[in-house]
């Protein structure tokens, strides 16, 4: 019988595929980590430092769009299976509930999708709602779910301002202060953010799981808590 490969060896083949935008090779990896023993946390973090390597990589023009989508769609193909893997005693640390989404006449997901898998690798339970989502779509799912935050996703300028609808309407229907919101995507400065009257903003996939760690650790009232930007 062949020797199991090293943890190293799985993880770096793990990398590898996402580096390199093959959705196969990652969906085969993760499986392979799996196999291997490795912890579905270790590999779920493995895999978000590859994507966000990928996207710096965009970012600076070292990468093409197709390659980026690729990526994208490796580490969906890899998340899909580890996070089948993530242990009782590890979804027992949850944080709480996140309703994620992109709002409405918004299709882009690879950010989006960075935000829910950092979020889920820091011990928030994520329920991701896709893209393209109306308003009451979104905070429907925030209440089913009882959600203690909603992360609004939004990389257009003409779908920025339904990230400002779901907070109006949250408030229209008089639960404002059951759910932090908190906003990002391309165009979306913190002056908006603040503007709109959510309670965080976040540059990054990983400012996303600083701010909502900052909104937790203060213990406030949503709405009115103090902003936080990272
Ligand atoms: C990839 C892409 C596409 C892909 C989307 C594929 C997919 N599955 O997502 C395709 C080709 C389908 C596409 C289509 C379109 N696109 Co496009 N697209 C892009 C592109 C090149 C990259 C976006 C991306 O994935 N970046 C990489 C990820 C990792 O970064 P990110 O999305 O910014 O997310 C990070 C942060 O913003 C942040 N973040 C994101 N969401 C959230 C949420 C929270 C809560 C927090 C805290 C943080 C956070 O964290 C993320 C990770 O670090 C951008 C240009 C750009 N440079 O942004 C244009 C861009 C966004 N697209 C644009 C446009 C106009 C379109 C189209 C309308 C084009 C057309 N004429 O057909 C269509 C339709 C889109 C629609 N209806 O939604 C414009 C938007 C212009 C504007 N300001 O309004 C851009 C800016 C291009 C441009 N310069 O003109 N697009």
């Amino acid at each position: 019988m062949d020797q199991l490969a090293p943890r190293e060896e799985l993880l770096a083949r793990l990398h590898e595929s996402i580096l390199d935008t093959e959705p196969e090779a990652a969906a085969e990896a993760a499986q392979a980590a799996i196999d291997g023993g490795v912890d579905a946390m270790e590999a779920i973090r493995t895999a978000s430092d590859a994507i966000t390597k990928v996207g710096d990589l965009f970012e600076c023009g070292d990468l093409y769009l197709p390659s980026l989508m690729l990526a994208g769609e490796a580490m969906k193909r890899s998340m899909a299976i580890l996070s089948q893997h993530i242990s009782a005693e590890q979804a027992s640390q949850k944080k709480g509930k996140v309703v994620v989404g992109a709002v409405s006449g918004d299709i882009h997901d690879i950010g989006k999708n960075l935000v829910a898998t950092m979020l889920s690798v820091h011990g928030y339970e994520v329920i991701d709602v896709g893209v393209n989502v109306p308003p009451m779509e979104i905070i429907d799912a925030a209440q089913r779910e009882r959600a203690k935050f909603i992360a609004l996703s939004a990389l257009m300028t003409t779908s920025m301002p339904y990230q400002r609808d779901v907070l109006d309407l949250l408030r229209e229907m008089g639960v404002r202060d059951r759910f932090y919101v908190v906003v990002g995507g391309g165009p979306v400065t913190p002056e908006y953010a603040r503007a709109i009257g959510a309670d965080g903003w976040g540059l990054s996939a990983v400012s996303a799981v600083k701010v909502c760690d900052r909104l937790l650790e203060a213990n406030s009232t949503p709405a009115q808590s103090t902003f936080v930007q990272e």
